[in-house]
C-alpha cells in the first residue's frame, strides 16, 4: 500500500516542493487549504502537479475543519507547514499569527491525538526563534529568544509538538528550519524581492530597489533541499528536533551584490535604503549548525547560495519578460 500525507500550507512555497517530493516517492497527497478569493495554487501548477492533489478545506485556525481533514484523510504523515510566515506582517497581525502559527498546532496536534494517533507528524518551527541569538552557531541545544510575534507564536508551536510527544508519545518531529529559498519564494521575502527587483531592472521596467536593513545576514539555503530534510525526520523509527541549515551566513547586501553582479548590474546603483523596511526588533544574524541532521538524517545541504540566487534571478528574467 502507499503512504498517505497530509500538508497544511500545501500552496505555500514548502508546501509545493514537499508535494512534488512525496508524489514522486508514491504517496497520495491530501492537502489542507483555507479558502481564499483568489488563486493560490500557482505554485503547484509551476511545478506541475496541481491536479495530483486531493485538496481539502480547512484553515489551522478552526478546529473541527482541521479533524474533519484529517478523519478524511487518513494519512500516515502529517506536515504542518500552514502559517503567516512573514514576519514582517506579524507586528500588524499580531492576534491572526498567534491563533494559526501557535495555536494552530494543537489544534493539529489535538486532532492527531484524538483521531489519528498512528499518524506522523511534522512541525514548521524555525531559526527565527533563535532571534536575539545566544550562541554563534545555533544548534538544537540553543536556548530560544523570539524577537518577533511570529517568532513568539513558532516557539509555543514547537514546544507544544515537544509536549504532545513527551505526553502522549505522539511521533512528532519539529524541524527547526533557517532560512529557505527558491524561484516560488514569495515576493515579500527579500531574497525573491531583489531577484524579481534585479530581473526589472535589468529588462528596463523598473529603476531603483527600496530595502530596509541590508546589514542583516541570514544562513539561506534552497527550499528543495530542505523538504527532503523534513520527509527524513518523518522516516526515523524516533521524533526528535532537527536544525536544518547550511552553516554559512550572508548579509543581504552581498545577497543583492551576488544577484546584481549576475546580470552585470552594480547593486549600489539601484538600492535604496528605506526605513519603511526596518522591523521593530531585527535579528540581526543568524548561523545554524546542521551536524545534527547530517549525522541522524544524513541530511547535507546541495546548492550554494550563488547557485541558489541565479536560479532565482533566471526564473524572475522568463518571467517579467513574459509580463
Ligand atoms: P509560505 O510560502 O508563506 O506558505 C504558507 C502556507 O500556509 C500557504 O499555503 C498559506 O496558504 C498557508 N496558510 C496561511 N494561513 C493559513 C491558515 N490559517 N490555515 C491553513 N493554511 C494557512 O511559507 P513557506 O516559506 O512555504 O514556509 C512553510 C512553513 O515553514 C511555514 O510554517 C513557515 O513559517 C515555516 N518556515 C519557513 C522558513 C523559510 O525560510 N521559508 C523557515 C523556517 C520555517 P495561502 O496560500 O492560502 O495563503
Ligand atoms: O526575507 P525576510 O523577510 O525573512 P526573515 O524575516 O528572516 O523570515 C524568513 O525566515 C524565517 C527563518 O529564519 C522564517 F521562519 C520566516 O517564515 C521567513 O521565511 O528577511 C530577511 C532579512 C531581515 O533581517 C530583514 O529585516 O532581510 C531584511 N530585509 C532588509 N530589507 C528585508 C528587507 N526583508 C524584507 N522582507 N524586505 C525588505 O525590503
Amino acid at each position: 500500500m502507499n503512504k498517505s500525507a497530509l500538508i497544511t500550507g500545501v500552496t505555500g512555497q514548502d508546501g509545493a516542493y514537499l508535494a512534488k517530493l512525496l508524489l514522486e516517492k508514491g504517496y497520495r497527497v491530501h492537502g489542507l487549504v483555507a479558502r481564499r478569493s483568489t488563486d493560490t495554487r500557482w505554485r503547484l501548477r509551476e511545478l506541475g502537479i496541481e491536479r495530483e492533489i486531493n485538496y481539502l478545506d480547512g484553515d489551522l485556525a478552526d478546529a473541527c475543519s482541521v479533524q474533519r481533514a484529517l478523519l478524511k484523510a487518513c494519512p500516515d504523515e502529517v506536515y504542518n507547514l500552514g502559517a503567516q510566515s512573514f514576519v514582517g506582517s506579524s507586528w500588524d497581525q499580531p492576534v491572526t499569527t498567534g491563533i494559526v502559527d501557535g495555536l494552530g498546532v494543537t489544534h493539529m496536534l489535538e486532532a492527531i491525538r484524538q483521531f489519528s494517533p498512528q499518524s506522523r507528524f511534522y512541525q514548521a518551527s524555525t531559526s527565527e526563534m533563535f532571534g536575539l541569538i545566544q550562541a554563534e552557531r545555533q544548534d538544537e541545544s540553543t536556548p530560544f529568544y523570539p524577537r518577533s510575534p511570529y517568532g513568539v507564536a513558532k516557539l509555543y508551536g514547537h514546544w507544544i509538538t515537544v509536549n504532545y510527544r513527551e505526553s502522549f508519545g505522539l511521533h512528532a518531529s519539529s524541524g527547526i528550519l533557517f532560512n529557505h529559498e527558491s524561484p516560488l519564494r514569495g515576493i515579500e521575502f527579500v531574497t525573491r524581492k531583489v531577484t524579481d527587483a534585479v530581473a526589472r531592472i535589468k529588462l528596463g521596467k523598473q529603476r531603483e530597489l527600496r530595502l530596509g536593513n541590508i546589514d542583516a545576514k541570514r544562513d539561506w539555503g534552497f527550499a528543495g533541499d530542505y523538504v527532503e530534510a523534513m520527509w527524513l525526520m518523518l522516516q526515523q523509527e524516533q521524533a526528535d528536533d532537527y536544525v536544518v541549515a547550511t552553516g554559512v551566513t550572508t548579509t543581504v547586501r552581498d545577497m543583492c551584490r551576488i544577484a546584481f553582479e549576475y546580470v552585470e548590474l552594480n547593486y549600489e546603483d539601484h538600492v535604496v535604503i528605506d526605513p519603511a523596511f526596518f522591523r521593530p526588533a531585527e535579528v540581526e544574524v543568524l548561523l545554524g549548525n546542521p551536524g545534527k541532521a547530517e549525522r541522524m538524517l544524513g541530511w547535507t545541504p546541495k546548492t550554494s547560495l550563488e547557485s541558489l540566487i541565479r536560479m532565482m534571478v533566471d526564473a524572475d528574467l522568463v518571467r517579467v519578460a513574459k509580463e
